[in-house]
């Protein structure tokens, strides 16, 4: 399948096994998500239906080697990222939030037995998983978290509250991290523990067709045995961060490219003044600019995949490409919608569903001044996030 922006071969860079991949999953999102995406954005649905097919596909901590999980490579799950979000920001970050977040919380720091009791499940997507990090005050600096578990005659009990947690209210277990006396630890929570409740942020103007959450934990005890025992302080978190970062890079050029064709699409058909708005010198500048980015956007995520499977991929680096990618995708998502004037402003077509959607993707994972200021610390030497 060749896309209309791409300009350079693309597909040449890929291996067979990654096209048919990305071949695969983009059949899975035109068949099953781009005729219903509408509908679910307007009810503000989260498809729990489609679960069951992403698993068949491997989707689900895809890039997690041994128990069920597909052990696909970085650019394999970036390719997949892209498709689904050209589907919808909001069907991604359901892929995200099970794979990168929870389950590679669990695979990179949990015990044997929590991988084997969760990460099959999770795969299978039998068992869906939530990441409990953000704070009600404590968004961009997760150090200043105030959720606590305090160890109480061998277990663990918790107290606090989370905000902006994905798919929380439909989760079989949620990776909570929290303070302790021996600094922030994870800590593996069923949610149907007692005093465990998670309850959707309504209404949203962005990602509607996804849930996010308000999580309260008043007195959640747990064995000793819930910690995840292999990590201590904040790099625990951003380890998995890191991974849902890196998706979110490949994510928001799928949607981009989604956005623009559906411009490219309706400037080649819509007649105005006797003539295809494709027709026009202003039309072709704004298509153009839009491709080149897009060009640009995938390259610079090739890239970073490739070093990712080489094991090469520093975070500062990611934030190179999840700060560019977000902020050029929106752009282009935008600048798609005025090609399509009025329409563009109906569900009837993608381009501003995906410009509100980026709006969160933008923010969460990262805001643009977080990995603007990781760059700038990068590049100067000075961290000026205090
Ligand atoms: P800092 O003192 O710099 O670092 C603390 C420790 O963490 C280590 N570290 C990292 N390790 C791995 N990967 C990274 N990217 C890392 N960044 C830092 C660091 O080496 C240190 O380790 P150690 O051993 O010395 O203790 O921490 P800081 O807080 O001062 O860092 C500043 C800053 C701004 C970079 C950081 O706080 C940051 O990235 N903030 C943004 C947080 C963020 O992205 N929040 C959004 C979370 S998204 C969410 O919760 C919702 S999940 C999605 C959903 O549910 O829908």
């Amino acid at each position: 399948m060749s896309d209309p922006s791409d300009l350079i071969d693309f597909d040449s860079l890929l291996s067979s096994e990654e096209r048919r991949l990305r071949d695969s999953v983009r059949s899975f999102v035109d068949s099953e998500i781009k005729p219903n995406i509408a509908g679910w954005y307007e009810r503000a649905v989260f498809p729990l239906e489609i679960i069951p097919e992403m698993a068949k596909l491997g989707l689900l901590g895809m890039h997690l080697k041994g128990y069920g999980c597909a052990g696909r490579s970085a650019v394999e799950y970036g390719l997949a990222a892209a498709e689904l979000e050209a589907g919808d920001s909001g069907l991604r970050t359901f892929v995200s939030v099970q794979g990168s977040l929870a389950m590679s919380a669990i695979y990179k720091h949990g015990s044997q037995e929590q991988k084997q009791e969760w990460l099959p499940a999770m795969a299978a997507g039998d068992a869906i998983g939530c990441f409990g990090l953000t704070e009600p005050s404590a968004g961009s600096d997760p150090g200043s978290m105030t959720t606590f578990a305090r160890r109480d005659k061998g277990d663990w009990v918790l107290n606090g509250s989370k905000r902006w947690i994905g798919l929380a209210s439909v989760a079989h277990v949620a990776i909570i991290w929290a303070q302790t006396d021996e600094g922030v630890r994870g800590f593996v929570v069923p949610t149907a523990t007692p005093g465990f409740t998670a309850t959707p942020i309504e209404p949203k103007l962005s990602m509607r067709a996804s849930i996010q959450c308000d999580v309260e934990l008043v007195d959640v005890r747990l064995p000793s045995t819930a910690a995840l025992p292999n990590v201590s302080g904040l790099k625990g978190p951003f380890s998995c961060l890191n991974e849902a970062r890196y998706g979110i890079i490949w994510g928001a050029m799928g949607a981009a490219r989604d956005a623009f064709e559906a411009a490219l699409d309706y400037s080649g058909t819509r007649l105005q003044f006797d003539k295809p708005l494709a027709g026009y010198q202003l039309t072709q500048q704004k298509l153009v600019n839009m491709a080149l980015e897009i060009n640009k956007g995938f390259l610079l995520a090739l890239h970073l995949g490739r070093m990712k499977d080489a094991g090469k991929l520093r975070p500062e680096q990611i934030s190179v490409g999840k700060l560019n990618n977000c902020r050029e995708a929106i752009e282009i998502c935008r600048e798609s919608r005025t090609i399509l004037g009025g329409n563009g402003i109906t569900l009837d077509y993608s381009p501003l569903r995906h410009a509100n959607n980026l709006e969160s993707v933008r923010t969460y994972e990262g805001t643009d001044e977080v990995h603007t200021l990781i760059l700038g610390s990068k590049l100067t030497g000075i961290p000026a996030f205090r």
